[in-house]
């Protein structure tokens, strides 16, 4: 048997260490890496089904000129040719790069240094825009630089830790269980902001469910609340400018936080009784209209009672993708240099430019990704390259964006697979390799540089981000771009650091640029002679000219757009345990795709019974921008008014249910991210003609008003509702199905039913099952028929004695709800150990123990009641 190859989880930014062991036939196996800093062995669900995820199913294996496979010379050249052309016409900043913080340092390393030192534009920005950027903001305000002071032991040090618009269980699970795990341990007390009770709720000790937006208002309560109770770290604000005008500013915020005065005071009491607080924060903070004055909300505490830099102790932004915090380091935004120096200090320029050897500097901050993509639609860019993105689905606005990108000139896109709402538009397509099959660093969310390794052959053509754009490069006429793999890169980038590093900066990683890139361990940043990998600002030294941190007054602003008659409800959006993004890697595995299979609108049953909705019946959203069609999900868990919906379906998927295009493209003035959590939407219910429920053994695309596909073991499942009646159902099911043999049905026209099975070679090919009202059948028992014999499947039930495990709970088990549910009652079991004793249920990843305990409280109050 092969060896096991160190890598790291291409998913979220926690960064875990993975084990990865190729079988020799495509595929691998993917366990914890016990030594990593990061997880020590642990994975979530994600990361325990990636090697459902890899192969070459449905991948782009060349290169696609206007939709026929060409070879790489050509598609090359064209890129080439197109890019060099329209600069020569329109200038360098007609051409835009839109990119990821998905990209591995080194790719990012080499598009960065692309367009902003040789095409001698900024115009590059990058996803982190929708993610990151008002961190970025609100740290460069604050410290001067781009630095995340903490470390992940913080978690553990810490005896109090805040979670602000962070739902950690669910989008940093290995984090969060280590959180656990130290509250099993000393007993830390963990406290949520979230305007919706979330899976990270199920162990806290408060939940502040504030108003949308309202997050400057909690925080000025806090640092008010800290002056009153004489906390401020007087010697500490030696090294702080702008302590008084915080202060007054926080004294004279007026907003109503919605949160009950008690709850705000025990929480402002909490905190300031306790020095060792880590305050998390992520998009509920960062995708806001005021999304870096929440930053500097939350910084203005730390800073005044000094809690920072210090074990347990500190502000902590953790970062979303793979390699986020990697994008910032390289300069991946428009308005960033690289190596954290800025693009608008002539100094930093010129040394940049210098090392490069750059023909044409670019002078000034480049178009942010709203920007770009508006300045497409108007035909200001007249070529765009988008690499490791899918902003057809994820861009506010994204009908519109998706327009801009049909209408642009030339457009490329690089992507593992054509199937996307992005690459669908492309006028070339380049294949990339995909994870486990390339080479690179990430940088994880406490400064951790790790490597991800090549195990697996990358299919056809397909080859790595930064090969492409070096190519493009070449192509193009410039020297600098010979480098001969990755190594080559990080080792120019990590010398780039220690210049860098000269201008004072924090980043620093000059250390390794001699290093063996081949057995690089983790190492956290810096790592330079004399300085490494600890925490940052216990000195009380910020990177500002004259050394000192600055707190910035700042005041609560509602979200930009207002609640009115005809758009009464605030649209939150999300991620949910097992997706990742647009679901184009995480979709392809059948475990992931079982836990919530379908997109959904989470609505409080007031506003239900208001509007004469049920449980699972379809509901439309309209917004100035779009309309959607989802599945409505009565719960408590959002407050009246309020709603809540994934991002993860998109045109591919259901196209009814892209998000972004109800979200409209406002913007943070500083930051320029997007306010993507806080739409105003009407709703309605919407009446199908006909529900139905299908499964079959191939791919299909139905074409109805309202269809959801995912993922199931023995091929794929749909939910389908149509608008106008059907008069022969077997026709229609050979239309959505395509090509079969026999089919067996009974229909009801009277009552409107259908069921009905197509079979191939006297095996079950498809199955659909039709009703006026969502259709009643055991779907997950049905969705492990297709390819079987086809007995008895027009009853839509199991065969007695067979239970329906229900929709799948704990993914690495494979346990479904109902089995959970049996047990705790049959079983009188009272705890999430006692459920994974009996099922083994929550017993691996642990991802699923929130909603386990949600079950056992459920059925505790059940109990009760009865
Ligand atoms: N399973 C999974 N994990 C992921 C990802 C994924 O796709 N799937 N993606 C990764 C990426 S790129 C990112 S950026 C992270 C995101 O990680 P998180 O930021 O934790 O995830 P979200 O669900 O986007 O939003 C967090 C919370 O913000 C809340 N919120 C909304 N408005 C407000 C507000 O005004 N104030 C406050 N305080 N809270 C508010 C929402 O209710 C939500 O619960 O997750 C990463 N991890
Ligand atoms: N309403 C709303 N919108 C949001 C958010 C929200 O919370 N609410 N969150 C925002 C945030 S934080 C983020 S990070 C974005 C994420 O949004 P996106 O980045 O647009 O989503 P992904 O699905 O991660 O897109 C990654 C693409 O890269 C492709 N890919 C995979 N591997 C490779 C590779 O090795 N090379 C190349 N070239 N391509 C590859 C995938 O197939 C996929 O098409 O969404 C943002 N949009
Ligand atoms: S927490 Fe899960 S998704 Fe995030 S890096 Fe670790 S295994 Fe991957
Ligand atoms: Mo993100």
């Amino acid at each position: 048997m092969s060896r096991e190859t160190r890598s790291t989880c291409p998913y979220c930014g926690v960064g875990c260490g993975v084990l990865l062991r190729a079988d020799g036939a495509g595929g691998l196996s993917v366990r914890g890496d016990p030594d990593h800093p990061a997880n020590r062995g642990r994975l979530c669900s994600k990361g325990a089904a990636l090697a459902e995820t890899v192969g070459h199913a449905g991948r782009l294996t060349a290169p696609l000129v206007d939709g026929r496979p060409t070879d790489w010379d050509a598609a090359l050249d064209l890129v080439a040719d197109r890019f060099r052309d329209t600069i020569a016409r329109h200038g360098p900043d007609s051409v835009g790069f839109y990119v990821s913080g998905q990209l591995l340092t080194e790719d990012y390393y080499v598009a960065n240094k692309l367009m902003k030192g040789f095409i001698g534009s900024a115009n590059i920005d990058t996803n982190s825009r929708l993610c990151m950027a008002s961190t970025v903001a609100g740290h460069r305000r604050a410290f001067g630089t781009d630095t995340v002071p903490g470390t992940y032991e913080d978690l553990e040090e810490a005896d109090l830790v805040v979670l602000v618009g962070s739902n950690l269980a669910w989008c940093h699970p290995v984090l969060h269980q280590r959180l656990l795990a130290a509250r099993q341990a000393r007993g830390t007390r963990i406290v949520v902001i979230d305007p919706r009770r979330t899976a990270s709720c199920d162990q806290a000790d408060l939940h502040l469910a504030l108003s949308p937006g309202a997050d400057v208002a909690v925080f000025n309560r806090l640092l008010a609340a800290i002056a009153d109770a004489g906390a401020v770290d007087a010697d500490f604000a030696q090294n702080v400018e702008g302590l008084d005008h915080a202060i007054a500013a926080a004294r004279a915020e007026g907003m109503d936080t919605g949160i009950p005065e008690e709850t705000l005071r025990e929480f402002c009491r909490m905190w300031i009784a306790t020095p060792r607080v880590v305050t998390i924060f992520s998009q509920g903070v960062n995708q806001s209209s005021s999304g870096a004055d929440k930053v500097n909300a939350i910084l203005n505490c730390h800073l005044a009672t000094g809690r920072i830099g210090r074990p347990g102790m500190g502000p902590f932004s953790v970062t979303g993708q793979p390699n986020a915090m990697g994008g910032r380091e390289v300069g991946g935004l428009a308005n960033m240099l690289a190596c954290h120096l800025d693009l608008e200090d002539p100094a930093h320029r010129q040394a940049v430019q210098d090392f490069w050897d750059a023909p044409r500097m670019a002078d000034r901050p480049g178009l942010k990704a709203v920007e770009m993509f508006r300045a497409a639609a108007e035909g200001q860019i007249k070529a765009l390259w988008i690499i490791h993105t899918n902003p057809a689905a994820t861009m506010p606005d994204a009908e519109n964006v998706r327009r801009a990108i049909a209408g642009c000139d030339f457009v490329v896109v690089s992507d593992v697979t054509g199937a996307t709402d992005t690459a669908r538009l492309a006028h070339v397509l380049l294949p990339a390799a995909a994870w486990a099959e390339k080479d690179g660093t990430v940088t994880n969310s406490d400064r951790t540089i790790s490597r991800q390794r090549a195990v697996l052959a990358a299919p056809g053509q397909s080859r790595p981000d930064w090969w492409m754009l070096a190519q493009v490069a070449r192509r193009m006429g410039f020297a600098g771009f010979d480098h001969d793999g990755p190594a080559q890169i990080f080792r120019e980038y990590a010398r780039l650091s220690g210049v860098a590093a000269g201008f004072g900066r924090d980043f620093d990683i000059s250390g390794l640029a001699r290093a063996d890139y081949d057995t690089l361990q983790p190492r956290r940043w810096p790592v330079a002679p004399g300085r490494s990998g600890g925490r940052f600002f216990a000195d009380g030294r910020f990177f500002h000219p004259g050394g000192k941190a600055r707190m910035l007054p700042v005041t609560a602003r509602a979200p930009a757009a207002p609640a009115s008659g005809d758009l009464p409800f605030r649209l939150n959006t999300g991620r949910i345990r097992d997706q990742w993004h647009t679901m184009t890697r995480s979709g392809l595995s059948p475990r992931l795709s079982s836990h919530l299979p379908e997109p959904f609108v989470d609505i409080h049953p007031a506003d239900a019974a208001a509007q004469g909705i049920a449980h699972a019946d379809l509901v439309r959203l309209h917004s100035p921008t779009g309309r959607a069609i989802l599945r409505a999900r009565i719960t408590d868990a959002v407050r009246p008014g309020q709603l809540f919906a994934p991002i993860h379906w998109t045109g591919e998927t259901a196209p009814s249910a892209r998000i972004d295009t109800l979200i409209p493209a406002v913007t943070d003035p500083i930051s320029g991210q997007p306010e993507s959590k806080a739409a105003v939407v009407g709703m309605r219910r919407f009446d199908a003609a006909w529900y139905g429920f299908a499964v079959s053994d191939r791919a299909f695309r139905p074409d109805h008003a309202y269809w959801a596909i995912a993922r199931t073991a023995a091929g794929y499942r749909a939910e389908i509702a149509g608008s106008a009646p059907v008069d022969d159902w077997e026709a229609e099911a050979r239309r959505i199905f395509g090509p079969a043999g026999d089919a067996v049905s009974f229909c009801d026209p009277a009552r409107g039913t259908a069921r009905l099975a197509l079979f191939r070679d006297g095996r079950l090919a498809s199955a659909l099952f039709v009703a006026r009202r969502p259709v009643a059948v055991m779907r997950d028992h049905l969705a492990g028929l297709p390819g079987g014999d086809g007995t008895d499947v027009l009853t839509g039930l199991p065969p007695i004695g067979r239970p329906d495990p229900g929709p799948m709970l704990c993914s690495c088990f494979g346990v479904g709800v109902n089995s959970i549910v049996t047990a705790i009652e049959d079983g009188g079991l009272t705890s999430v150990e006692a459920v994974g004793e009996s099922l083994q249920a929550g017993t691996n990843c642990g991802s699923c123990r929130p909603e386990i305990a949600q079950l056992l409280a459920r059925q505790a109050t059940r109990c009760a009641a009865e």
